[in-house]
């Protein structure tokens, strides 16, 4: 296959609700769609960057010039004859991955269709549904997150993860513990302390989490290492963890007892296979992450999930709990049973509305092939 066209897409989708995490605030997710298309059948991908640079570096302004300036153009005239890690084309460019992964899902759906399968079975995936879980942000009051752990619980989400920072992580984990003695829930602080906060983290050992992600500064595994020997609590990487070596490292030194996958902070699906495949063999646990995507990037994480390692269920939600219209036809839904159903249409299994798109999109722009 040779790339004929590819197009990148510039979006902003207003959240349902204001997302705030340690590092900021959003109301509106910012993202890059990536399509291509060869021999009439098109392919889907998603680079869930942000408007800024808080959770990684990359930003939209970052990801369209690395996408434009140097992806795009190593893949003029180059034969793809296979869905596959890309790493052999891009090597050349350092980091970017979530610039990298959205070509290589959009490679990915576009010989999924070509086959007539699901990218799940193009992946290696096995299961057909994949339980959901949920990831509630900071709120102004304890009273208003109770309320959307409250919602979540109703609608069946079979875990709840809430986002944690100093002076929003102990008072208001007991608070939802209190109300939710049973449900599996868990804490992420996206690296908001230090390793001198170790006695107060260490309060949070008496509610049973299931796991605190990333309490520490993402390049800091020797700390995390250090914080785990002391808490009972798993520890769970997120930011950490940006390659195969990365994970490698971590649980050699013991720096976590289960990770976080996102495709994207990997650089695509099948680095994240990689990843899924050396956490599998060593019997750490993973789930897959999420950024917030569209329901593009959220296709490609719920094929993703079902491969055998996702044991635990991860931050893949409904469509309706970002965005009151997704850009997918069906929408993602989630059971009364707390599960998703992995599509079996090919290619993503969801059909993009391009009228949706064209409502959000701010730039749109051919990158590669004629306009
Ligand atoms: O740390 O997992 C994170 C969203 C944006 C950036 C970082 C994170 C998150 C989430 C929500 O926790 C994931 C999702 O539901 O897509
Ligand atoms: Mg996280």
């Amino acid at each position: 296959m040779k790339i004929d066209r590819l197009e990148l897409i510039h979006l902003r989708m207003p959240l349902v609700r204001p997302f705030e995490t340690s590092f900021g605030r959003v109301a509106e997710k910012e993202t890059i769609l990536v399509r291509l298309e060869s021999g009439g059948i098109e392919g889907w991908g998603e680079s869930p960057v942000a408007a800024a640079p808080g959770y990684s570096y990359e930003t939209v302004q970052t990801a369209w010039h690395i996408l434009r300036d140097f992806l795009a153009p190593r893949l003029k005239d180059v034969e793809i004859a296979r869905p596959g890690p890309i790493a052999e084309f891009f090597g050349f460019v350092r980091g970017h991955p979530m610039a990298k992964a959205g070509i290589e899902m959009a490679i990915l759906d576009w010989f999924a269709r070509k086959d007539g399968l699901p990218i799940s079975k193009l992946l290696g995936g096995r299961v057909e549904e994949i339980p959901a879980g949920v990831s509630l942000g900071i709120e102004a009051r304890i009273d208003d997150l109770l309320g959307q752990v409250e919602q979540a619980a109703a609608r069946g989400y079979r875990r709840i993860k809430i986002k944690i920072k100093p002076r929003w992580d102990v008072e208001v984990t007991a608070a939802v513990r209190k109300r939710f003695p049973a449900m599996p829930l868990m804490v992420d602080a996206n690296a908001a302390y230090a390793l001198s906060d170790a006695d107060h983290l260490r309060r949070l050992d008496e509610f049973g989490l299931l796991m605190i992600e990333q309490p520490l500064d993402p390049d800091d595994l020797l700390d995390h290492a250090k914080l785990q020997a002391g808490l009972k609590t798993p520890v769970c990487l997120d930011e950490s963890i940006k390659s195969y070596a990365d994970a490698r490292r971590a649980i050699e030194i013991k720096a976590c007892r289960v990770i976080n996958i996102k495709q994207a902070r990997v650089g695509g699906p099948f680095a994240a296979k990689a990843l899924h495949d050396v956490c599998f063999a060593k019997g750490i646990p993973v789930w897959c992450g999420g950024l917030l995507e569209t329901g593009v990037g959220r296709a490609h994480n719920i094929a993703l999930a079902t491969l055998p390692g996702f044991t635990l269920p991860g931050d893949i939600s409904a469509s309706d709990r970002y965005w009151k219209e997704d850009i997918i036809d069906p929408p993602v839904t989630v059971g009364a049973n707390g599960m998703i159903a992995a599509p079996t249409s090919p290619g993503l299994g969801y059909t993009v509305v391009e009228s949706r798109v064209r409502q959000r999109t701010l730039r749109r722009e051919t990158v590669l092939g004629s306009p």
